[in-house]
């Protein structure tokens, strides 16, 4: 009696701010209190899951023939709701759907839902490592290391609760070993444990693995040998994991091995693997993030690559492509290839670990980022969405509690790309932190604003990976070791001299323009039409490049970086004042990191300009705050974070 009373209390009152909490119970913070609801009709997840967490009316679960595939209905019928659904799967999304509801504090009284996904597949790629590191992971280490029944469950409600419905268990850097028979069983136990959820298991494996792991001479991909030992691997495969989703392949990218070694195609390579998986229901995700040293534009690169064999995939196959044609930078113009391909099944990857976005330190909701990118790419001309994870063994899974939020609002967009980030933000902050109007608001709109805000402070204008070598985590424009190949050095994109920055991508230049429809070609083309978020990106602009503000462009530079330092020390005072909504653990800890935020974006602003005005030779605007460090200091600052310096992950780039 007395837990109960105290339960409803919490219910009530919400959590109090007096109590801490550690974030691991993500959105999913419901005080289980096994009411005795009625849930009837289909047992299984969602009804488990109702059952010890839905606190209002009766609950019908029912199998529908004729809705979409993981689509369902929900409806208020005689006093009950009932949900219908097609599949187990279906249900479970549709029962995550009510508590949500209930969560968000909305009415569940005349319910009438029809939902279906935007996508077939909603795919987490994790780049998780054999030894347990997790390349570009900010979060501690991987949760598959030493898989924790309890986590597990947690990972799987997770993801199910947002609708993803795949995982890809290790790194596309594919250790060959992924395929060992040992490390097969050990995604079969993780996969028993996520089907319940309805989520399948994906590997990447590395394309010389018939060398390495078979014991043959080649992997050419055309050879019989070669051919049946993926046969045989396949099938083990599948009698251990009978759902198995298929795989991804990162393929001669950054030192991969991949068909090109044996004088064959991207879609040699890709169709091989795709004839084996297809007797399986298996598919293929072919990568299409590839660059070379000697290419004059690594933009160009991958369009060059695939564009040839557009219409020479297997059904089976589908090529995943970074949102941007370089890497996931703050700002990027979408990959070209998302419109030029047209005989091609394509599927998006964004990268939802912060790589390049301060790491678990810095508050960068990522939703907007993901808007703009669909305002160019149309949902429907895609198959999928691949989301690189943000999750670890930390308490708190992501390292830093708002970056949760990007992991949630990745299988809520995967789900339905035309939901406005605003809409998943307030829901996800209803459910993590409270549905009080006077931390909603100002915190919402912290979200919204912090994507743009990093730009300014890291590269406003379209600069773009001016990151420092290897750990990519502060500014370096000015790396460039000896002998490191071009493309792996800040001024390879910068290009900064006395004239002006910025790479010369026009019709003139390196003409990526052209990759771009011709409408788009043309804007971009122009460096009085190009949008100015992207200046620098497709124009060497000199400094006294007038800007539409009126100032010159050095001006305008300084500006927005300053503006970014403002925006990142403002984000913090709206922080401090949340205090008494939020408790007092996640409250200290999320202040912490706002505070290092704020600190890293002056360390941006103050070693960019400094540096670029070692080339423009114009003075910092009067109207803007000066630096406070000097070059040579930021130039030897080095920042000493062990996890970027694992020698297992060999980042010299
Ligand atoms: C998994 C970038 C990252 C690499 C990553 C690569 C990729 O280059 O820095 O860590 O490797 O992208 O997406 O394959």
């Amino acid at each position: 009696m007395k837990t109960f009373i105290l339960s409803t209390f919490f219910l009530l009152a919400g959590w109090s701010s007096a109590y801490g909490e550690d974030g691991s119970q993500l959105w999913l913070r419901f005080n289980s209190i096994n009411t005795t609801v009625s849930v009837t009709g289909v047992k299984g997840t969602a009804m488990t899951e109702l059952q010890t967490y839905w606190q209002g009316g009766p609950v019908v679960l029912k199998r529908q023939k004729g809705l979409a595939k993981d689509g369902y209905t929900i409806k208020s019928q005689s006093g009950k709701i009932v949900i219908a659904a097609a599949s187990d799967a279906g249900l479970l999304y549709g029962a995550y759907h009510l508590l949500r509801l209930q969560q968000t504090g909305q009415s569940c009284d005349q319910l009438d839902i029809s939902e279906q996904p935007a996508y077939d597949l909603r795919i987490l790629n994790h780049w998780d490592n054999p030894n347990g590191t997790c390349e570009r992971g900010f979060a501690g280490k991987s949760i598959f290391l030493n898989p924790n029944p309890e986590r597990m469950k947690m990972y799987a409600r997770a993801n199910a609760s947002v609708g993803i419905n795949g995982t890809v268990l290790n790194n596309v850097n594919a250790k060959p070993e992924a395929l060992s028979t040992a490390s097969l069983e050990k995604a079969k136990a993780i996969a028993d444990q996520l089907r319940p959820y309805g989520i399948r298991v994906y590997l990447s494996i590395n394309f010389a693995s018939p060398i390495k792991v078979g014991g043959l001479e080649t992997a050419d991909p055309l050879d019989a040998k070669v051919i049946s030992w993926w046969k045989e691997k396949v099938n083990e495969i599948y009698k251990l994991i009978p759902d198995f989703g298929g795989f991804l392949v990162k393929a001669n990218s950054e030192g991969e091995p991949g068909p090109q070694d044996f004088g064959r195609t991207h879609a040699d390579g890709a169709n091989m693997l795709a004839g084996v998986l297809k007797p399986h229901k298996g598919i293929v995700m072919w990568r299409a993030f590839v660059y070379a040293p000697q290419s004059p534009d690594r933009a160009n690169q991958a369009y060059l690559e695939f564009m040839p064999l557009d219409g020479q995939f297997a059904d089976n196959v589908i090529i995943q492509i970074k949102n941007g044609p370089v890497d996931f930078q703050p700002r990027e113009p979408y990959s070209p290839l998302f419109t030029a391909m047209q005989k091609t099944q394509m599927m998006v990857e964004f990268q939802l670990t912060q790589e390049y976005l301060g790491a678990a330190n810095h508050l960068v909701y990522l939703a907007p980022m993901w808007q703009e990118f669909f305002s160019f790419v149309k949902p429907g001309s895609l198959r999928a969405m691949a989301g690189v994870a943000n999750i670890g063994d930390d308490t708190n899974w992501c390292g830093h509690h708002f970056a949760q939020a990007n992991w949630y609002a990745f299988g809520r967009a995967a789900w339905n790309p035309a939901l406005k980030p605003e809409e998943i933000a307030d829901e996800w902050l209803r459910q993590t932190f409270s549905s009080d109007e006077r931390m909603l608001g100002p915190v919402k709109q912290l979200m919204l604003d912090s994507r743009e805000a990093a730009v300014s402070y890291m590269m406003p204008l379209g600069i773009h990976h001016i990151f420092a070598g290897g750990h990519h985590y502060g500014p370096e424009p000015w790396y460039s070791p000896k002998g490191l190949r071009a493309d792996w050095t800040p001024p390879y994109y910068h290009r900064a001299d006395s004239i002006g920055m910025g790479f010369d991508r026009t019709l003139t230049g390196s003409a990526n323009v052209k990759q771009y429809p011709e409408a788009l070609c043309r804007l971009y083309n122009d460096i009085n039409t190009c949008p100015e978020n992207l200046l620098t990106w497709f124009h060497h602009v000199p400094w006294d490049h007038k800007m539409k503000s009126g100032r010159t462009f050095w001006d305008e530079l300084c500006h927005k970086y300053d503006d970014g330092v403002h925006e990142a020390r403002h984000f913090l005072t709206i922080w401090d004042a949340m205090q008494s909504y939020v408790d007092q653990q996640r409250f200290s800890e999320v202040q912490r990191k706002l505070r290092i935020q704020a600190r890293d974006s002056e360390w941006w602003r103050d070693a960019c300009l400094l540096y670029f005005q070692t080339f423009s030779h114009r003075p910092i605007p009067q109207d803007v705050e000066h630096p406070v460090h000097n070059l040579d200091e930021m130039m030897k600052f080095r920042i000493p974070i062990s996890m970027y310096e694992n020698p297992e992950n060999g980042y010299n780039k």
